[in-house]
């Protein structure tokens, strides 16, 4: 079957047209945004991330990565959705404006490239990445369980065949590790960490790997409230919000958890649409309300960071 392989933020795009997009949008726009590589995957394909925002000194940034799952497309479409909205609204509209002015967005549009491959050429529903290892005929390790965040203790596999294999170590992805590296890296001007899935209509915070509460829940709570508040403003989509482990699974290795323990005091999984209705297939018809609502909330949450 073939399609054409131009770029649209109304459809779901393949690997290669969005590899292509990032290039182009970079030097459509290099005022406002640099590309550059923080790795690459398991299959060898380079993993591109995008730094939104004007130049200056000393800015403060927020990570957002999309893709962690290959079957989740409504979340790389959110990512291109977020780079054209900043790009578009940049010096027209005052939120948006000022939030460039004074942070950086870092949007790494799909971590797990190998695995979004494989959905769109041999299986739909594919969750994990690609790797292989000796000792099993089984593919991939979930790179949100093979984070250093209680590892494997609770909501994970140790079984190569499970969807939830939390892979042979923490951090045993290229993708994953090359995230980490990135994050520890820029971790003086990372003030928050945003991590992109579906399906459910959630806002997550930690932890999902403890039924502990962080030093800031009440904090955390009270800003998810008001996020999803936000995001329900324009279709009345709702979502529920709370620590990951009461409010959809107890499930260790997340990078959101592990973003927490780094030090990112504002940590956020955010399952968008649907809840359960076409799930992972979500149509395509759906991106645009979908992502229109995401980003009331991503701007609201960016406001409420610049502030604090
Ligand atoms: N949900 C997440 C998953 O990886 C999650 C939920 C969030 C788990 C944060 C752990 C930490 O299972 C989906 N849909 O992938
Ligand atoms: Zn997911």
């Amino acid at each position: 079957q073939v399609r054409a392989t131009g770029h649209s933020y109304k459809k779901y795009n393949n690997w290669e047209t969005i590899e292509a997009w990032t290039q182009q949008v970079t030097s459509e726009n290099p005022g406002l945004i640099s590309r550059s590589a923080i790795g690459s995957t398991f299959e060898g394909r380079t993993m591109y991330l995008l730094k939104v925002g004007k130049a200056g000194p000393n800015k403060p940034a927020i990570f957002m990565d999309c893709g962690f799952h290959a079957r989740e497309w409504i979340s790389p479409a959110f990512c291109q959705w977020f780079v054209r909205e900043a790009i578009r609204t940049y010096g027209h509209e005052i939120h948006m404006t000022e939030l460039l002015n004074k942070l950086d967005f870092y949007v790494l549009p799909v971590l797990n490239i190998d695995g979004y491959i494989y959905t769109w050429t041999k299986n739909r529903m594919w969750r994990k990445t690609r790797s292989t290892q000796a000792g099993t005929t089984c593919t991939g390790t979930d790179p949100n369980r093979n984070f250093d965040a209680g590892w494997c203790k609770i909501g994970a596999s140790r079984s190569p065949c499970d969807e939830t294999y939390c892979g042979p170590a923490a951090e045993s992805e290229r993708e994953t590790k090359a995230l980490a590296n990135f994050i520890r890296s820029n971790l003086s001007s990372i003030k928050a960490y945003l991590t992109i899935h579906s399906y459910s209509q959630m806002m997550l915070y930690p932890y999902s790997y403890d039924y502990k509460l962080t030093e800031n829940n009440a904090e955390l709570n009270a800003l998810a409230k008001a996020t999803v508040k936000e995001l329900a403003t324009l279709h009345g989509t709702k979502y529920t919000y709370g620590p990951g482990a009461t409010t959809i699974y107890p499930a260790a290795g997340g990078s959101d958890d592990w973003a927490y323990d780094q030090g990112i005091k504002y940590s956020f999984t955010f399952e968008l649409r649907d809840k359960g209705r076409y799930g992972f297939a979500l149509p395509e018809s759906q991106i645009q309300p979908t992502c229109e609502e995401t980003m009331l909330a991503i701007k609201h949450l960016a406001r409420y960071v610049l502030k604090h």
